[in-house]
């Protein structure tokens, strides 16, 4: 496979700060939603609504650009499976906080990425803490079409992306990385066997990332991508670099299959963003794609699965986000999640440059 790559390196001009990029007009269209009480953009709020196929689906705002790259492969008629690729491919092309090389460190400096993908055959790829490879997603797509295997990890999903073609890059921090990090570094009174912060701050009990940043701003925007396509085949996958700050070593629900991403060509598919840990207890997009079977609709199916991470700790759920969204096979979309703010994209023939919508919550 051909593995196109794009230097991270600061200085380079096509890479922009994803905070500052969302600023800028999406692919030439004008940001012009309103803001919400607390600042934040107000995003159209819907429960399950049936869409025109092929689609593309993406979590949160910046699923528009993920969408955007993977959409013409629907437009002419592609394949779900290539589509999602494309669209893993561009977010981690796009320095942002939670993607690809350009994206916050753990807590050692060091950016580790997971990423997963699945078809409509229910073949599963994945790569798990994995260092200086700029597409894990396409690392991911390898594992699964040419190994035994569904999942490596680590130095081992290192050596198998060189050996398969993929460029290594220098663990060098983007700029906006490097600055958030050593701030956090000052701030979070670095203890290498557990980190109090949240504690003091939130009274939950999580030892390797902040649910939020210091500016209140989420810990957040890992991509989930599901596409049907013109034959009604569904597929999805996910990229990530983690919760920042995370523990060296720590994975997430996002390259777990069944925890952060489930298709199931039968039925339909699911995809997670938030606090992996609470995704991965409840095996949250197997749950999403199960309650579908049994008849729910997409946004009930998360809702469900929502509820269950709820239950099991409300405390604790108080003070985290994970956000579950599904499309069906009959093409219906949905998503649904803890406190409010969690949003998804939708691009499609209605909504060729993409929309955003905002998901019903619990609290
Ligand atoms: C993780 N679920 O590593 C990911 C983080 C995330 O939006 O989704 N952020 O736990």
């Amino acid at each position: 496979m051909k593995n196109r790559v794009v230097s991270h390196q600061p200085e380079q001009t096509n890479m922009i700060n994803r905070r500052r990029f969302l600023e800028f007009p999406l692919l030439g269209i004008p940001l012009l939603y309103a803001k919400d009480a607390f600042g934040q953009q107000a995003f159209e709020k819907t429960s399950s609504m049936r869409v025109k196929l092929p689609v593309m689906v993406s979590t949160w705002d910046s699923g528009i650009a993920a969408n955007a790259a993977g959409w013409p492969v629907l437009e002419k008629g592609g394949r779900a499976l290539d589509a999602v690729e494309a669209a893993g491919r561009a977010v981690e092309d796009i320095i942002s906080c939670c993607i690809g090389l350009g994206a916050y460190p753990d807590r050692d400096g060091k950016v580790t990425l997971d990423s997963s993908i699945m078809d409509e055959h229910g073949n599963c790829g994945a790569v798990a803490f994995l260092e200086h490879i700029q597409h894990p997603v396409s690392v991911a797509r390898m594992v699964m079409e040419k190994t035994p295997h569904v999942l490596l990890a680590g130095e081992g999903a290192e050596q198998f992306a060189l050996e398969n073609g993929f460029e290594r890059r220098s663990g060098e921090l983007s700029e906006s990385a490097e600055k958030a990090w050593k701030e956090w570094l000052k701030k979070s009174k670095y203890e290498p066997v557990i980190n109090i912060e949240n504690l003091k701050k939130t009274g939950m009990n999580s030892p390797f990332a902040p649910p939020f940043f210091e500016d209140g701003t989420p810990n957040h925007d890992t991509m989930g991508t599901l596409a049907m396509d013109a034959k009604n085949n569904l597929s999805g996958m996910v990229t990530t670099s983690g919760m920042a700050f995370k523990l060296h070593g720590r994975v997430g629900d996002s390259p777990i299959i069944g925890a952060g991403l489930f298709v199931d060509n039968q039925v339909g598919a699911a995809t997670s963003s938030g606090v992996g840990e609470e995704v991965i207890r409840i095996c949250g997009t197997h749950t999403v794609v199960e309650q579908m079977r049994m008849g729910k609709s997409p946004e009930q199916a998360c809702q469900e699965a929502v509820k269950r991470i709820v239950k099991r700790d409300p405390k604790a759920a108080k003070a985290i986000q994970v956000g579950f969204l599904a499309i069906s096979k009959k093409g219906e979309v949905g998503a649904f999640s803890i406190v409010k703010g969690f949003t998804y994209s939708i691009t499609n023939r209605d909504f060729p440059k993409g929309k955003t919508f905002e998901a019903g919550h619990l609290i």
